[in-house]
């Protein structure tokens, strides 16, 4: 079965779903979208990552018919219609069609697009023994630019730092902003551990503010854990005693070597692989249901 994609009111065949070419999401990268999980016939965080994106929607100033409730309904009805209960769902609202020039004036309506799909996961292998990582040359972008905060369908800083961990041979690529200090990955945040406690870079270091991340502070202050929102150097994370990252699609996963440099005895570390542990029970038990008419235990 095709899956159906929903394009402005309207589901599509997936051959058949096809946006302008003068949409200014893809002449200019004039947009927002989301990467959102469901498991389980629950979708992980769902207000969240509506709230995220109404965000970005209000300071791009997009001029969304939908409310946020009836944008929930869309991700909701669309996975419905592709009888998903597992699945990647991506949301795309993007400035519309309009003539050429800048000008967000020239397009009446944005285009919301929502897709899901399946979704292809980091092996299990990098899950039980980490990943190697590099530090990119190309910095995140400033926040006095495009505010990292917005998932902007202008993701090119991160691209490229993608394409230097491409030609190093790994996973993912650590990003610093202007100042030198650790930010984030290109599609991921990034937590250490030293002497117990979790330290993640704060929002004003240039990061977006990951859903996931969010909820593995949570899951770590419930387990007793001290988090702490601070930035730190190339150097303090050569020298952690654990790393991993967070993100939609990559859950968390470990960080085993950055730069050539093994982080501690270059194996998971004990507090990453209970957090990983936590936080996949976590996703198979909370969330928005997609089918509340299903009766509880009839799965
Ligand atoms: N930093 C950046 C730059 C991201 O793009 C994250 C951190 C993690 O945020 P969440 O809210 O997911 O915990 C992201 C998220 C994709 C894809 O298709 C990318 C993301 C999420 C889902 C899918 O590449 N990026």
């Amino acid at each position: 079965m095709s899956i159906k994609v929903f394009i402005n009111g309207k589901y599509y065949d997936k051959k058949d779903a096809k946006v302008s070419v003068f949409d200014h999401g893809y002449l200019y990268g004039d947009g927002v979208f989301e990467g959102i999980r469901a498991y389980n016939g629950r979708v992980f965080k769902l207000d969240e990552h509506l709230d995220r994106l109404y965000e970005g929607i209000r300071t791009l100033m997009l001029n969304v018919k939908y409310t946020k409730e009836e944008m929930k309904e869309i991700v909701l009805e669309t996975l419905r219609k592709n009888n998903l209960r597992d699945a990647y769902i991506r949301l795309v609202v993007s400035r519309g069609e309009g003539d050429l020039g800048l000008d967000p004036r020239k397009c009446p309506e944005p285009t919301v697009v929502c897709i899901a799909s399946k979704i292809t996961l980091y092996p299990q292998e990098m899950y039980e023994n980490g990943l190697k990582v590099v530090t990119a040359a190309t910095r995140r972008n400033v926040p006095e630019g495009v505010n990292p905060q917005i998932k902007s369908l202008n993701y090119l800083n991160n691209i490229m730092a993608k394409i230097e961990a491409n030609l190093a041979g790994v996973p993912e690529a650590i990003m610093l902003n202007i100042d030198n200090y650790v930010c984030e990955c290109t599609g991921d945040n990034i937590f250490i551990v030293k002497d117990g406690k979790l330290i993640t870079p704060p929002t004003h270091s240039g990061i977006l503010i990951g859903i996931t991340r969010n909820a593995i502070i949570e899951l770590a202050q419930e387990m007793g854990i001290k988090v702490v929102e601070q930035i730190f150097t190339r150097h303090e994370l050569f020298n952690a005693d654990e790393c991993f990252l967070t993100g939609t699609a990559a859950e968390a996963i470990p960080v085993v070597n950055v730069d050539g440099r093994p982080i501690a005895d270059g194996k998971p570390g004990i507090i990453t692989k209970t957090i990983i542990k936590k936080f996949r029970q976590l996703v198979q038990s909370e969330g928005t249901e997609i089918y509340p008419e299903e009766k509880q235990g009839d799965e």
